[in-house]
């Protein structure tokens, strides 16, 4: 067991606290999004190799694709006494040459539509929410530049963090050295502040439990924060007869889980660990809560084109479990408008036989009229 697990790992909280974590639901949906090959795959499979089990197992081993749609991962975290069920949702990364526009769309869709399918869920007669996805962390993926955020980071960030818990991340760090690593996480924090862009903070007042172990855990995330990530599927020999995660180079490893190469344990401390209660009570209290506000008020109530002001257009494609019952719903409206076109053009030729057959009988009457009124002409003439 390492240190910090030690320290501050799950089972060392409070006891009300996962008895919460337990008691709502005892789920945890976690989202990856940023630019395309950034490594957000990658991420999620290093997570699961060093964490999480895997519950449908049968993608394993296959090697990675480029993300071309939403994918829901089911995993299990399981420690001591506590075992809790963990969505990741993995997103098709923003392409880098084609028009980015609006390339936030699916992401936003997803957040929102999962609000909006707890809010319908409660609002039924007895209120048993079967399908929570909504997202209470997403990890939103930088690219190692060394210089700044691009506008499209900024653009999205915002719309994340008006609808979600937040967390930006430097992804393939091991691509910058220590230094440039260092200006390059100062430089993001002065854009993040200078933008005001909200991004998720582990709190420091913890008053129902002031723990100082835990305290200075929080200090050092806060510190490190955006955390520089580094992800990998390969595992190699650390020298000591241990197979560890790690990226090699030829002057040596980079390891994921070493704290002086990268913060992913930091960043897994907080996301499965310190702060995975602060992440879903502040996703129902704040995130949530907005959302229905928003909601309830109507449209137009807000100055902010940020937030979502109506109803979501539901979108079943997003989530990839709808896609059949999509395609199916779309070949039976499909069906039913040839069908309902067929009628109508049946009906229509039915009407045109009728005129012509009316018209005709028309004519025919109107023939014999002539003829009555010929002959009383001519009765008439006979009389006088
Ligand atoms: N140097 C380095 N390369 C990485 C890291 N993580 C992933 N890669 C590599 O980057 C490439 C893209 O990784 P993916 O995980 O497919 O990236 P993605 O963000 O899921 O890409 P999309 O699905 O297209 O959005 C692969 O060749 C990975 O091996 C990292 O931490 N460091
Ligand atoms: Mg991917």
């Amino acid at each position: 067991m390492t240190s910090d697990r030690a320290l501050v790992g799950i089972s060392n909280l409070p006891n009300q606290r996962y008895k919460i974590v337990s008691s709502n639901g005892g789920t945890f949906t976690l989202m990856v999004c940023g630019e395309s090959g950034l490594g957000k795959t990658t991420f999620i499979n290093t997570l699961f190799q060093t964490t999480l089990k895997h519950v449908d197992s049968q993608r394993r081993n296959q090697p990675i694709k480029k993300t071309v749609e939403i994918d829901v991962l089911r995993a299990v975290l399981e420690e001591k006494n506590f075992s809790l069920r963990v969505n990741v949702v993995d997103t098709p990364g923003f392409g880098d040459n084609v028009n980015n526009n609006k390339s936030w769309q699916t992401i936003i869709d997803f957040i929102d539509d999962q609000h909006d399918s707890y809010m319908r869920q409660e609002q039924q007669p007895f209120r048993t929410v079967k399908f929570d996805l909504r997202v209470h962390a997403v990890l939103y993926f930088i690219r190692p530049t060394g210089h700044g955020l691009k506008p499209l980071d900024i653009e999205t960030m915002k719309r994340i963090s008006s609808r979600a818990n937040l967390i930006p991340v430097i992804a393939k760090s091991d691509t910058l050295t220590a230094q440039e690593l260092q200006d390059f996480k100062i430089r993001i924090r002065q854009v993040i502040e200078a933008q005001e862009i909200r991004i998720f903070t582990p709190p420091l007042d913890d008053s129902s439990s002031p723990d100082p172990a835990l305290m200075e855990h929080a200090r050092q995330l806060i510190e490190s924060m955006p955390f520089a990530i580094i992800g990998s599927e390969e595992k190699y020999d650390n020298g000591q007869g241990q197979m560890i995660a790690a990226r090699k180079y030829p002057w040596g490893l980079v390891e994921v889980e070493n704290d002086s190469h990268c913060d992913f344990r930091k960043l897994r401390s907080l996301l499965l660990r310190t702060n995975l209660l602060d992440l879903i009570l502040s996703t129902q209290k704040l995130h949530y809560e907005a959302y229905r506000k928003l909601r309830l008020e109507g449209a137009g109530s807000t100055e902010d084109p940020s937030l979502p002001t109506r109803a979501p257009a539901r979108k079943l494609s997003h989530n990839p479990q709808f896609k059949e019952e999509e395609n199916a719903l779309k070949k039976y409206f499909t069906d039913q408008v040839k069908a309902e076109e067929q009628r109508f053009r049946q009906w229509e030729q039915n009407i045109v036989n009728e005129r012509i057959r009316l018209n005709s009988d028309l004519e025919e009457v109107q023939a014999k009229v002539k003829k009555l009124e010929e002959q009383v002409r001519t009765l008439q003439l006979r009389r006088h």
